[in-house]
């Protein structure tokens, strides 16, 4: 690869948002949004408002917010597809504050969980691996760290999946996360 290929590459990763390399997804919203997608079940009604915030966590320029804005919410904020390998044990992390409670967080029916999907090499799903329980409200900075999620046989790629149906993000009730890692360990 020549130098000029080289750093129009690393400048791609870096307009995106998102770095991923065989090991390691991160994303630390520095370029917004990138391709990240959101999703709110009352499309288009604004009773959650995304938005890109400053500053973020540990000195960074900007953090990605969920915020509530009334009624029957339901929401997700879900990854671009990264690289994985069958079998391997991963390790999601992100720095977040919150004054919303995410130790129960519930979807409903298919929709709506905070899960890692599993893709085959077509692109279709293979299976999803849930988390049910996050930390108890905490509006200052922190890091959390949800362990053991092992690739299915078949993967080689994933996405990062973070929503819930309940408990309802109430008005006044946010979200802020910056720099979501998916790190092999194993
Ligand atoms: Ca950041």
């Amino acid at each position: 690869m020549s130098k000029k290929m080289f750093v129009g590459l690393v400048l791609a990763f870096f307009v995106a948002g998102s770095v991923w390399a065989a090991d390691v997804f991160q994303e630390g919203f520095e370029g917004d949004i990138g391709l990240w997608k959101t999703k709110e079940y009352h499309e288009g009604s604004s009773r959650v408002i995304f938005e890109t915030v400053s500053p973020g966590a540990k000195g960074s320029a900007k953090a990605y917010k969920i915020n509530g804005s009334g009624g029957d919410i339901a929401f997700t904020l879900q990854s671009p597809l990264f690289p994985v390998e069958a079998g391997a044990i991963y390790e999601l992390s992100f720095d977040a504050n919150h004054n919303y409670d995410m130790s129960k967080l519930r979807g409903s029916r298919e929709d709506w969980w905070s899960q890692i999907n599993w893709y085959d090499g077509n692109g279709n799903k293979v299976s999803h691996t849930r988390i049910i329980g996050f930390d108890t409200p905490n509006t200052e900075w922190h890091t959390d760290k949800y362990a053991n999620f092992q690739a299915p046989a078949g993967a080689v790629k994933a996405d990062i999946q973070l929503g819930a149906n309940y408990p309802a993000l109430a008005t006044g009730q946010y979200i802020i996360f910056d720099n979501i890692t998916f790190t092999k360990v194993q």
